[in-house]
C-alpha cells in the first residue's frame, strides 16, 4: 500500500468515524434538543441529552456527538467515562440511540466563565454554551470543603456556576444535591 493511498484511508476512516451514518439529510441544529444550561460533576451525578435529527425531524441513529471543553482552561476531564462514551483531557463524545437520543452523564469538574463550550453532531455544531454548572467549582477532581466555600458564595451572590438544575437560582435544591454528591463521594472510583 503506497503512503499517499494508506493517508488517504486513513483520513477517509476518520471522516466516516466522526461523521454520522450517510443520510441524505444531516444533522439540523434547529431540529435538534439540546439544553442551554450543562452541569457536571466528577461523580457524574448529572444529565445532559441530546437528540440529534435532520431537517425532517427524523432520528439519526449512531452519530458522533462531542461536547468540547478546549476552551475552558480550569476544566478536566476524567478518562473514565460512562461505558460506551470516550473522552480526551478537554472532551467527551457519545454516540446517539435508534431514537437519535445520548444522554451524557459527564465525569468533569471545573468552571468554564464565558465559555465557548460547543455541542457538535457529526462535525455539526448544535449549541454553544458560555457557563458550566458544577460542585467540583475550583476543578481538583473531587468535592470538598474548598468547593463547599466557594459554593456558599455562589448561594449568597447567586452565581449559576453553583445552579445545578438550571433553573436560575442557587438554593436548597443545589445544597441538597451538593451534600449528595459529598456523601456519597462517587468520585473517588473514576480519579486518582
Ligand atoms: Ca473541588
Ligand atoms: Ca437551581
Amino acid at each position: 500500500m503506497s503512503r499517499s493511498f494508506e493517508t488517504l484511508l486513513l483520513a477517509a476512516l476518520a471522516t466516516a468515524w466522526l461523521a454520522c451514518p450517510a443520510l441524505a439529510l444531516g444533522p439540523d441544529p434547529a431540529s435538534c434538543y439540546t439544553r442551554d444550561w450543562m452541569t457536571v460533576s466528577p461523580g457524574a451525578e448529572f444529565d445532559y441529552p441530546v437528540i440529534v435529527r435532520d431537517a425532517d425531524m427524523n432520528p439519526i441513529n449512531d452519530c458522533n456527538v462531542v461536547v468540547d471543553f478546549s476552551a475552558c482552561p480550569f476544566v478536566v476531564v476524567s478518562t473514565m467515562q460512562e461505558p460506551g462514551f470516550t473522552s480526551g483531557s478537554k472532551w467527551v463524545a457519545g454516540r446517539t440511540d435508534a431514537g437519535g437520543q445520548v444522554v451524557f452523564q459527564m465525569r468533569a469538574g471545573g468552571v468554564c466563565p464565558g465559555g465557548p463550550i460547543t455541542v457538535t453532531a457529526g462535525g455539526v455544531l448544535l449549541r454553544t454554551l458560555t457557563m458550566l454548572a458544577t460542585p467540583d467549582l475550583n476543578g481538583d477532581a473531587m468535592v470538598g470543603l474548598v468547593d463547599f466555600g466557594m459554593f456558599v458564595t455562589d448561594e449568597l451572590n447567586q452565581s449559576l456556576e453553583s445552579d445545578f438544575n438550571g433553573d436560575g437560582a442557587v438554593d436548597v435544591v443545589e445544597l441538597a444535591a451538593f451534600a449528595d454528591v459529598v456523601y456519597f463521594q462517587r468520585w473517588r472510583g473514576y480519579w486518582p
